[in-house]
C-alpha cells in the first residue's frame, strides 16, 4: 500500500495526479478552480446539468459576491484545466477524488446523508485501484467508518478492486471569502494512516499556505463539528446573559464590555437568533457522533437557547404593543432584515423566518425588508409606512444608520425593537421612540 502512495506522491509532486471533485457548490467549485490554477488537470462532477453547463461556459454559478472566483473560473475553464460533467464515468482514471456534497440535518436534527451515500456509491462503481478519496464535507464523527467505508467496500468487493485510501479534510470557507479562506485557513488532514495524511498534506500544500495538520480520521471529523459547536455554545451564553440583563435591569452591551476586560474572556454578541449554513447544523452532527456514548446537555441546550431568540423578540414586540395599548391583532409590523448575517444575501436558516411564522397569523399585517434579498428590496420608507413596530433582525449597516426622525414620521406607533443592538437607546429615546433592545433592561 505504501508503494501506491509513493506513486501517488510522485504524481502530486509533478502535478500529473488527476484530481476529481464531486459536488461543485460553494466549497467544491473554488477548490476545483484552485487545484486547476495550481497546474493539475481537474474534473468536476455535479448532478445539476445547468450548473455544469454554466461552469463549462466559464460562468460562475455561485450567487453573492465572491472576490476573484468568477475570474479564476473563467481562466481555468478557458485553459481546459478544469472540465465539469454530470457523468461519473469521468472519475474512472482519477487518482484523487474530493467529496464536497451537502450534509444537512433534518427536522429531527439527524444527519441527512443522501447526497454523501449517492456520491460514494457512484464513485465506488467507477473508481480505480489505489485512488485517494478525501471527504471535505462536514460530517458527524464516525461517518467514514459507519457510512463511507461500508459503501466503498461493497462496490470494491463487487468489482474485485484492489485497495483505496481514505481521508477527511474539512473545509473552513465562508460565503464572501471562499478563495481567501481556502488559501489562508489551516486545515486538518485526517488520514486512515499516517502515510495517507502525509500524502494529503503534500496535495493541499498546492493550494493552502496555512498550517496543514496531520491527524486520524475521527479527529478530523470531530474538529470541524466541534469548532462550530464551540461558537454556537458561546453565542448561547451571550444570549442567556442578555436575557438576564434585560430581566434584572442592566445593559448587556455594558456588561459584555466590562466582562471582556477580564483576561481570557470573550463574550460574543447576543442577538435575534443564529442562522446560516453551518452553526445551526454542526452541533447536531457532533451530538450524533456521540449518540449512545455520552448524554449531552450543554450542546443541545445551547441550540435550544439560540433557536428561542426569535420568539424572545416576538414576546418583546407583543409587550411593547401591549404597553402602548395597541392590540397585536390590529398591529402592522415591519421586520427589518431577512438574511442570516449582516451585509449578506444568504438566507439559509434565517431567524427572521421563525419570527415571521410566529407573528404572521397574530398581527394585522407583516411586512419584510432586506437590502440584499431580492424579494424584500422595496424602498424602506414605503415598507415601514404606517407600522406600529419595526423589528431589526439583522445588523445590516442600513439599519444602524436609520434616520430616526424621518422614520418616526412614517410610523403609526413609534416602537423600535432592536434585535441586534445597532441603535443607540438614548438616540432612540430622544427621537421619541419606545425602544426595546435585546439585553437592554434599562427603563428609558
Ligand atoms: N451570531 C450571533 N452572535 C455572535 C455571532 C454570530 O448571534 O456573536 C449569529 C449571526 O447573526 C448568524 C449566526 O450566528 O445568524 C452565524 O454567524 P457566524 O458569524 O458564525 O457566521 P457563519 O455562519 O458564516 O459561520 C462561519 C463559520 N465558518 C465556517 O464554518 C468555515 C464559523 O466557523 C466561523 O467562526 C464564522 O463564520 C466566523 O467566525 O465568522
Amino acid at each position: 500500500m505504501i508503494q501506491s502512495l509513493k506513486d501517488l506522491e510522485e504524481k502530486i509532486i509533478n502535478k500529473k495526479a488527476k484530481i476529481a471533485i464531486i459536488g461543485l457548490g460553494y466549497v467544491g467549485l473554488p477548490v476545483a478552480c484552485m487545484f486547476a490554477k495550481a497546474g493539475f488537470h481537474v474534473i468536476g462532477i455535479d448532478l445539476k446539468k445547468e450548473r455544469v453547463n454554466q461552469i463549462n461556459a466559464g460562468v460562475c454559478p455561485i450567487e453573492g459576491f465572491e472576490p476573484n472566483l468568477p475570474e479564476l473560473l473563467t481562466e481555468v475553464v478557458g485553459q481546459k484545466s478544469l472540465i465539469t460533467s454530470t457523468d461519473y464515468s469521468h472519475l474512472a482514471d482519477a487518482d484523487i477524488v474530493l467529496i464536497d456534497v451537502e450534509t444537512p440535518t433534518d427536522h429531527d436534527n439527524m444527519p441527512q446523508y443522501v447526497a454523501l451515500r449517492s456520491a460514494c456509491t457512484s464513485l465506488g462503481k467507477v473508481m480505480k485501484d489505489n485512488v485517494l478519496i478525501i471527504i471535505e464535507s462536514t460530517i458527524a464523527p464516525g461517518t467514514v467508518k459507519q457510512v463511507v467505508r461500508p459503501l466503498l467496500e461493497s462496490e470494491k468487493q463487487q468489482r474485485g478492486l484492489g485497495n483505496y485510501h481514505l481521508g477527511v479534510c474539512p473545509e473552513r470557507v465562508m460565503p464572501g471569502k471562499l478563495l481567501v479562506n481556502l488559501e489562508s485557513m489551516s486545515r486538518v488532514c485526517g488520514g486512515e494512516t499516517e502515510e495517507v495524511s502525509k500524502a494529503m498534506i503534500l496535495l493541499y500544500r498546492n493550494i493552502v499556505s496555512a498550517d496543514l495538520d496531520s491527524a486520524d480520521i475521527i479527529t478530523a471529523e470531530i474538529t470541524k463539528t466541534a469548532e462550530n459547536t464551540y461558537r454556537d455554545v458561546n453565542i448561547a451564553f451571550a444570549n442567556e446573559l442578555a436575557l438576564i440583563c434585560q430581566s434584572i435591569g442592566a445593559d448587556f452591551l455594558k456588561v459584555r464590555e466590562l466582562v471582556n476586560k477580564s483576561p481570557g474572556r470573550n463574550v460574543l454578541m447576543a442577538g435575534a437568533g443564529v442562522g446560516g449554513h453551518c452553526i445551526p447544523k454542526d452541533p447536531w452532527l457532533l451530538a450524533y457522533g456521540a449518540k449512545g456514548r455520552v448524554d449531552l446537555n450543554l450542546i443541545p441546550t445551547a441550540r435550544l437557547v439560540n433557536d428561542s431568540m426569535p420568539l424572545h423578540i416576538a414576546k418583546m414586540t407583543e409587550k411593547a404593543l401591549a404597553d402602548l395599548k395597541v392590540p397585536l391583532s390590529q398591529a402592522k409590523i415591519a421586520i427589518l432584515g431577512y438574511a442570516y448575517l449582516e451585509e449578506s444575501d444568504d438566507t439559509r436558516n434565517s431567524p427572521s423566518e421563525t419570527l415571521i411564522r410566529y407573528l404572521q397569523s397574530k398581527c394585522a399585517e407583516l411586512v419584510v425588508h432586506d437590502p440584499y434579498v431580492p424579494i424584500y428590496q422595496d424602498d424602506l420608507s414605503i415598507v415601514i409606512n404606517g407600522c406600529d413596530a419595526i423589528i431589526i433582525m439583522v445588523g445590516h449597516r442600513v439599519y444602524a444608520d436609520l434616520n430616526l426622525a424621518q422614520i418616526y414620521e412614517l410610523l403609526r406607533t413609534p416602537i423600535l425593537i432592536d434585535g441586534r443592538r445597532v441603535i443607540n437607546p438614548e438616540k432612540a429615546k430622544n427621537a421619541n421612540f419606545w425602544y426595546y433592545g435585546i439585553g437592554f433592561g434599562k427603563n428609558l
